[in-house]
C-alpha cells in the first residue's frame, strides 16, 4: 500500500514536471525559435534540421563576444570573475598550497565520492555559513550536500522542493541574477517576483518588498541574496533584514538563500553571513546554496553546497535521504578535487587565516576600483549623480546605463558588459578605469 502511495506521488510529481517542461518549451519555442519536435527527414537531411540557433547566454555570452573582438583596448566587465590589477585571473596562494598538499599525499585516490559529496567539506561548509557555534549544527538540524557550485546547489534544492514541498511558487527579487528564473522553472517551480530595487532612489524598495511578501500565498518560497545582491549591489540593512525575517516567518514563507559572495561584500566572512544567521537563529527552516566560485576563486572547479536547516534532526536525516534520490540520477555524485581543496583550507587554522587575508584583499581592491571610477567620472564632469558606484556592495555596479548606451560603449570603446548596465568592478584595474570613465562619459553625453 505504502509503495502504491509512493508511486502515485511520484507519478503526479512527474506529471507536474512534464507540464512545467512543456510550458517552458512552449515559451522557448516562441522566444528562441526552436522546435524539438522535428520529424526525421529523408536520407541526407539532418534529423535536427529544424533546430534554430539559440541566443547566447546574457552573461556568459558577453565573454564569447569579448573573445572575438581583436581590439587591444577591449575590456570584459561582463561576467563576475575577479581579475588582478594586471587584468589577469587569480588563483589564490592558499589554493595553490592546498593543491600542493593534496598532490603530495600519495594516500589520496580517485574513487567516487558518496552521492552527497565529501563529508568534511559538507560539515565545514555548514560551519562557514552558519557559524561554528550554531545551535542548528550542534543539534544536527542541518543537512548539507556537496553540489556543482552555486548553480548546482540551487538546482538540487529546487528539485527537492518541487518533489517534496506543498507550495511550488518561488518569489525572486526584481531584478535578480538572470539564471534564477531558468533554474527554478526547469526544476518545476512557478516563478514570481517581488519588488526589490527602486531605480529612482537606486536603493532598496523595502516597502514594496514587504507588501509583495505579505500578499504571497502562505508557505511560498522566497529567494534571498545572502549578501552583495546581483546585479544591483544593494543589500538590506540589518534592521531591514529583521523586518524581512519577521514578514517571512509571520507568513510561514520558506527562505531560500543564495550565498554566492560570502566575504566579497564586506571583506568579512562572518559579516556577510549575518542575514542567514538571523534566519537560522530564530529556529525556523531555511535553504542555503553556497558557492566557492568567487570567494575562493574556484570558478571552474564547480564547488558548492546546499544546506537545509530543519526543525528536527530526524527530519534533517530524512531530507538527506531524499536529496540522494535527487542527485543520483542527475550526475550521480560530485567531483572530488575542488571540494578537497576547500576542505583542506577550511580545516587548517593557518590556511583558513591566509584565505581570509586574500579574500579581504580582493574585496578591498574592488572597493578601491569603485572610488577610482567615481573620482574619474567626477573629474570629467560626467552629468548625473554617480554616488551609487561607491555605495553599492559586492562585485558589481548597477550603473543605470541603458541598453543603447551599453551597445554604444561596446561598439565604440570595446567595453563588454551585460545589457542591463551592470559592470563587474572586479574586472577593472587602475590602468583601465580612465578608458571606462571616457566611455561612460561619452555614452551619457551622446546617447539618450
Ligand atoms: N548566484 C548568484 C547570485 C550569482 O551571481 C552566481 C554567478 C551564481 C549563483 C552561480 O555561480 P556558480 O558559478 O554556479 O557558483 N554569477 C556570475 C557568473 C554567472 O552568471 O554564471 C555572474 O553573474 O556574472
Amino acid at each position: 500500500m505504502e509503495n502504491v502511495d509512493k508511486l502515485e506521488m511520484n507519478s503526479s510529481a512527474a506529471d507536474r514536471r512534464l507540464s512545467t517542461l512543456a510550458r517552458h518549451l512552449a515559451v522557448t519555442i516562441n522566444n528562441e525559435g526552436s522546435s524539438i519536435f522535428s520529424s526525421p527527414t529523408s536520407a541526407g537531411d539532418s534529423a535536427f534540421a529544424n533546430v534554430a540557433r539559440a541566443p547566447e547566454d546574457p552573461i556568459l555570452g558577453v565573454t564569447v563576444a569579448y573573445n572575438k573582438d581583436p581590439s587591444p583596448v577591449k575590456l570584459n566587465l561582463g561576467v563576475g570573475a575577479y581579475r588582478t590589477e594586471e587584468g589577469k585571473p587569480l588563483v589564490l596562494n592558499v589554493v595553490r598550497k592546498a593543491e600542493q598538499l593534496l598532490v603530495n599525499d600519495r594516500s589520496r585516490v580517485k574513487e567516487y565520492l558518496p552521492i552527497v559529496g565529501l563529508a568534511d567539506f559538507n560539515k565545514l561548509s555548514a560551519k562557514l555559513i552558519l557559524g561554528a557555534d550554531s545551535p542548528a549544527i550542534h543539534g544536527n538540524l542541518v543537512t548539507t550536500v556537496q553540489c556543482l557550485s552555486g548553480t548546482g546547489s540551487l538546482r538540487v534544492g529546487a528539485e527537492f522542493l518541487a518533489r517534496h514541498y506543498r507550495e511550488r511558487t518561488i518569489y525572486i527579487p526584481n531584478p535578480t541574477w538572470g539564471n534564477h528564473t531558468k533554474v527554478f522553472t526547469l526544476a518545476g517551480l512557478t516563478v514570481k517576483t517581488y519588488r526589490y530595487y527602486d531605480p529612482v532612489t537606486r536603493g532598496l524598495n523595502i516597502q514594496g518588498l514587504l507588501e509583495d511578501l505579505e500578499s504571497a500565498p502562505t508557505g511560498a518560497i522566497v529567494l534571498l541574496h545572502a549578501c552583495a545582491h546581483n546585479p544591483t549591489g544593494v543589500d538590506p540593512t540589518l534592521q531591514q533584514w529583521e523586518q524581512i525575517r519577521q514578514m517571512i516567518r509571520s507568513k510561514s514563507l520558506l527562505p531560500f538563500f543564495d550565498s554566492a559572495y560570502q566575504g566579497f561584500a564586506s571583506g568579512s566572512l562572518d559579516g556577510d553571513a549575518q542575514s542567514v544567521r538571523m534566519f537560522v537563529g530564530d529556529g525556523g527552516e531555511c535553504f542555503i546554496a553556497q558557492s566557492y566560485a568567487k570567494n575562493m576563486g574556484l570558478y571552474g572547479e564547480r564547488v558548492g553546497a546546499l544546506s537545509i536547516v530543519c526543525r528536527t534532526a530526524d527530519v534533517a536525516s530524512r531530507v538527506n535521504s531524499q536529496l540522494k534520490l535527487v542527485i543520483r540520477p542527475m550526475y550521480s555524485n560530485p567531483p572530488i578535487h575542488g571540494a578537497s581543496i576547500v576542505a583542506t583550507i577550511l580545516k587548517d587554522r593557518n590556511l583558513y587565516h591566509e584565505w581570509t587575508l586574500e579574500l579581504k584583499a580582493m574585496a578591498d581592491r574592488i572597493i578601491t576600483m569603485r572610488k577610482h571610477l567615481f573620482d574619474a567620472l567626477g573629474a570629467r564632469g560626467t552629468p548625473g549623480d554617480w554616488s551609487h558606484i561607491i555605495k553599492q556592495i559586492g562585485m558589481f555596479t548597477f550603473t543605470g546605463l541603458n541598453r543603447k548606451q551599453v551597445t554604444f560603449m561596446t561598439k565604440e570603446y570595446h567595453i563588454y558588459m551585460t545589457s542591463d548596465g551592470r559592470i563587474s568592478m572586479a574586472g577593472l584595474s587602475s590602468r583601465t578605469v580612465p578608458h571606462l570613465a571616457d566611455a561612460i562619459h561619452a555614452a551619457v553625453t551622446t546617447v539618450v
